[in-house]
């Protein structure tokens, strides 16, 4: 007699990359570290890129030193293409399988956004530390199945001294966001669960979006600097519009699955373009809906 094997491709290329410990603290812990996920040349890369964005975007190039002028918590969104390197980082192979497990390979994604953190608060962050929240924006109380998935990949190194990541164990069981007293991460009330995520650069940080993180202040002068990734259920509108706007450049350089994050796959999106109507995206002249740019 044999007994039946269970075939699932997802549950396969968790094994084939050795990710079941990875698997297992998404679903007890809700949030997994994954190292090396990115190579030292592509963290490099990913860095120069992050630095040349904000520089061209606020006029004034971050230095990882020194820190200067980048005082407290800076964002930037739409990063995947102001450089090839934003385009390998997202399809890192350990970090898409956990993925693919948390929202499906259907999945799309949402956004792209530098993150770089200062010495102190600034006029960024009065506060001095990330409130404690959960990325999923569905209405509350939040489904029990995962819309939203969240990855945090640290291009420099990820310390205590540099205003490390905070999770809450277990909070993506909650199926809520954090009440204003349970998002403080300093002072009398500070929230005594969380727990601090430390890791080289290069790694990343796995979680279903309904985990409840934040970062506390930094100490230090020297920046960390962070690439977050968010990907959705193909149903749910993504933050960033890639969907009308990738290159068919940068969709030929890279896979199908690549394109299926791009929102290739999804019918959404009427106007008057009638022989559009059946057609996905793939297959449809986006230049008919290309964003102008200004
Ligand atoms: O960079 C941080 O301090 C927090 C990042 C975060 O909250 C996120 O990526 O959702």
């Amino acid at each position: 007699m044999h007994t039946s094997t269970l075939a699932n491709p997802c549950l396969d290329e968790l094994s084939r990359l050795q990710l079941e410990r990875n698997a297992l603290e998404l679903e007890v812990c809700g949030y997994t570290v994954v190292e090396e996920a990115i190579d030292p040349d592509l963290t490099a890369r990913g860095l120069e890129a992050t630095l040349r964005t904000f520089a061209e975007r606020r006029g004034k190039r971050p230095d990882v030193q020194t820190g200067e002028g980048y005082e407290g918590y800076w964002s930037s969104h739409y990063m995947l293409l102001k450089d090839p390197a934003f385009e390998r980082i997202l399809m890192a192979e350990k970090v898409l399988a956990l993925i693919d497990y948390l929202v499906g390979e259907d999945c799309i994604l949402s956004s792209t956004t530098g993150l770089i953190r200062g010495k102190g608060g600034g006029d960024t962050l009065p506060s001095g530390y990330l409130p404690l929240h959960g990325d999923d924006i569905s209405p509350q109380p939040h489904p029990a199945f995962n819309n939203f998935a969240s990855v945090n990949v640290f291009l420099t190194d990820m310390t205590e001294e540099s205003g490390c990541l905070a999770f809450v164990p277990g909070s993506h069981k909650r199926l809520r966001q954090p009440t204003a007293q349970e998002r403080v991460l300093a002072g009398e009330g500070a929230n005594r669960e969380a727990v601090p995520v430390v890791a080289p650069a290069g790694s990343a940080v796995v979680w279903p979006s309904h985990t409840w993180h934040g970062s506390w202040e930094s100490p230090t002068a020297a920046l960390r600097v962070t690439l977050a990734l968010l990907f959705g259920r193909p149903h749910l509108q993504p933050f960033d519009l890639y969907r009308e706007s990738v290159p068919d450049e940068v969709l030929e350089r890279n896979s199908p699955r690549f394109a299926t994050l791009m929102g290739m796959d999804t019918f959404y999106g009427w106007n008057d373009n009638r022989d559009d109507w059946m057609k996905q995206w793939r297959d449809r002249d986006r230049s008919r809906y290309a964003p102008r740019v200004v």
